[in-house]
């Protein structure tokens, strides 16, 4: 359902009406993953990446008691430099951000929100969120994996990190319904790392099959979000064994110091960038670019596929 506070960039707007390939794209990443200037540089390349595919970028936020979708420079930018003191926006935040008129940078969950508001149904990122480790006595379950259950919006992603307890995170998806695909794997990569040791029960080799995928999930009345797993370059691929030793030194920091709630993941994530001295930010930074790719293919193909049943 479509919003008052909704706020489409003309660009988008004009895409969607034409029937053509639109990708949304998440702003906590810009603002609490990434930190700047590489954060506002990488979100230029993936838009870049969206248009070179051949569909429109979409960077989503909320701004001046608005859900936007698709900014320009100047707002970007602010997210950027901005950080993390920009709020974290995640299902529960939007209502007082857009009372308030506050700067919102959303999470997979709040993206995903304003993306089926806005008509938009392929949305690239890095990693979603998941169980935390510990999630079965602590509940610290990302509010993405309830969008997922709900709302109509498939996530190009690397998967998820082993900062997360990645079989729990699997279940989890399996009760709520969630189709998790693997792109050219049988395996869930684990965002920095191709392998995860773990399967995905479907896998998909061309974006044209994913796209079928999704209209039929979505024609046959099953409402949700779907995954699709896309693992790491191979060059970009970092070593599992000495990942996981880096992600126990930065979770026990991260007890040791109290840190708990929505403040967790992106402690995490700029714990293990330094301990990592900045590898794991370049791969980071390419597998989004990886992801934003596919996803454009996948919603050029999505909307080829939509022409093809109106003709
Ligand atoms: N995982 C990453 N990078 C990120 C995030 C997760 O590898 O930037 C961000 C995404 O915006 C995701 C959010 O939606 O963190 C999940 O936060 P939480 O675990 O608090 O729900
Ligand atoms: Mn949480």
């Amino acid at each position: 359902m479509m919003s008052q506070y909704l706020n489409k960039k003309e660009e988008v707007a004009d895409a969607l009406a034409d029937g053509k390939a639109v990708v949304a794209l998440e702003s906590t990443i810009i603002s609490h993953g990434m930190p700047y200037p590489e954060n506002v540089e990488t979100a230029l390349r993936v838009e870049e990446t969206v248009r070179k595919a051949g569909a429109v970028p979409a960077t989503i936020a909320i701004l001046d008691g608005q859900l936007c979708a698709g900014l320009n420079l100047d707002q970007i930018e602010t997210l950027g430099k901005t950080g993390t003191a920009v709020a974290k926006a995640s299902r529960r935040d939007i209502p007082f951000l857009l009372a308030k008129k506050q700067l919102g940078a959303t999470t997979v969950a709040a993206t995903m929100i304003i993306a089926a508001q806005a008509g938009i149904e392929l949305f690239a990122t890095g990693g979603i969120g998941g169980v935390h480790r510990g999630g079965a006595e602590n509940f610290d379950i990302s509010a993405d994996l309830q969008e997922l259950a709900r709302t109509n919006v498939a996530v190009v992603c690397a998967g998820a990190k082993s900062i997360l307890d990645l079989p729990l995170t699997l279940e989890y998806l399996e009760t709520y319904g969630v189709p998790v695909i693997g792109y050219q794997t049988r395996e869930f990569p684990a965002f920095y790392s191709r392998e995860s040791g773990l399967g995905v029960d479907y896998t998909l080799h061309t974006p044209e099959e994913v796209a079928t995928v999704l209209a039929t999930k979505w024609n046959a009345g099953l409402a949700g979000g779907a995954i699709i797993a896309n693992p790491v370059p191979e060059k970009f691929s970092m070593d599992a064994t000495y990942l996981n030793g880096i992600i126990e030194h930065a979770l026990a920091e991260a007890t040791r110091e109290k840190i708990k709630g929505k403040a967790i993941t992106p402690y995490l994530l700029s714990k293990i960038k330094e301990l990592t001295e900045g590898k794991s930010l370049v791969s980071n930074i390419e597998l989004v670019l990886n992801n934003a790719r596919l996803a454009a293919e996948i919603a050029v193909a999505s909307s080829l596929l939509k022409r093809e049943l109106l003709t």
